[in-house]
């Protein structure tokens, strides 16, 4: 939200500047007429001192509008709320001076929380950077505004879309995030809740036992496995099930240092006909680790997240650091080792409840 003092002779000129600056959206806060400051100002008109404040109500992202239109409300609603607390602010003429370190020492009661939440440390600093330039000092920052305000703009990065269940999903990442995990739960959904045809792909021939694990899963939910050890032999897995109506493929953790490891991985994917390819990570990486698999991973070419271990973890800032440093939405999030039963739709109001450290 940005709120802007305007020193016009009338209201008619005052409308205008609003207007052509803050554009149609601005309300007017406060008005009242005043005196110049200094000597001049005692021998001149009085003018009129316009306080007229813009909220961020631009046209709803992607994400948002995947939660409904009941979460747009909800922010209109916040800052109606947060307006309103300005309003109450500068109708005291309660501004800030001596108030300044008041505001640094709120400022840096949240820093310390995002910090203890391990959100990503350039984040942290732009995201405060940016409310003490959109409040251009004109608005004492209160415990309960940098709240508000934080708030709306940690749903704003947060990407969130719902289910596309694509006729062929991969699960990719680092070793042991719960790839193969959450693969059977969402294999054992398909073919239990939705009676579909449900045939599963491993690619991850490297570790003993991977593909005994992944054969319990299908052996209990009766679904077809096929093991491929090339890209040649993937297409061949993909043509035996071609009656499948969805087909699950599973890859080898792969070390985030290990580029040559990650460029096999994409030289499997590179042929394969569209698909949804979920990027999977786990709420206990550290955001420097986050920051690296994100990079190192992006030559995979992964559309979509799934975030597992929220269980594991009570500093959750791998949820927001993930989608802003991936650019990619967040589908499912992964609860437990419970199969099927622990895994949810990703949702906003949640992810941002746990990163702020509000979730019960
Ligand atoms: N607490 C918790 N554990 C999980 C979750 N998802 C998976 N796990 C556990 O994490 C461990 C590793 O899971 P896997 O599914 O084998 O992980 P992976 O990514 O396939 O591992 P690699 O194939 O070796 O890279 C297992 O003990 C799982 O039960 C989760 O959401 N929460
Ligand atoms: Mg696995």
């Amino acid at each position: 939200m940005k709120v802007r003092r305007y020193y016009v002779q009338d209201m008619k000129e005052g409308m205008l500047r609003i207007r052509k600056e803050l554009g149609p959206e601005a309300v007017i806060i406060q008005s009242r007429k005043v005196r110049r400051r200094g000597l001049r100002g005692l021998f001149s008109p009085r003018q009129v001192e316009i306080t007229a404040a813009v909220g961020s109500p631009q046209s709803p992202e992607p994400a948002e509008q995947a939660n409904g239109t009941g979460l747009q409300e909800k922010i209109q609603k916040e800052i109606g709320e947060v307006r309103m607390m300005v309003n109450r602010l500068l109708s005291r003429d309660h501004m800030p001076k001596e108030s300044r370190n008041q505001e640094e020492e709120e400022l840096e009661k949240w820093r310390l929380l995002l910090q203890q939440q391990d959100v990503f440390s350039e984040l942290i600093e732009k995201l405060l950077e940016e409310i003490k330039a959109e409040f251009c000092g004109e608005v004492q920052l209160t415990k309960e505004i940098i709240g508000l305000v934080l708030r709306q703009k940690i749903r704003k990065i947060l990407k969130v879309e719902p289910e596309k269940s694509a006729a062929i999903q991969v699960f990719v990442g680092p070793t042991g995030v719960g790839k193969t995990t959450t693969l059977a739960k969402l294999a054992a959904r398909y073919a239990f809740y939705h009676s579909e045809r449900v045939g599963i792909i491993t690619i991850d021939h490297y570790r003993i036992g991977a593909v005994e694990q992944l054969r319990t899963y299908a052996d209990i939910a009766s679904l077809p496995l096929e093991v491929a050890v090339s890209p040649g032999e993937l297409n061949r897995a993909l043509e035996k099930l071609s009656g499948c109506q969805r087909i699950l493929i599973d890859t080898a953790g792969r070390s985030t240092l290990n580029i040559p490891h990650i460029q096999e991985l994409g030289g499997y994917l590179q042929n394969l006909p569209p698909a949804e390819i979920f990027m999977v990570v786990s709420a206990t990486t550290k955001a420097r680790d986050l920051n690296l698999i994100c990079e190192n991973f992006r030559s995979i070419k992964c559309n979509r997240l799934i975030i597992t271990k929220i269980d594991e973890t009570d500093a959750h800032g791998a949820l927001l650091n993930s989608v802003y440093l991936s650019g990619l939405p967040v589908i499912y999030l992964a609860t437990g080792q419970n199969v099927p039963e622990d895994l949810c739709l990703a949702d906003i109001e949640k992810m941002s409840a746990l990163i702020l450290g509000e979730a019960e």
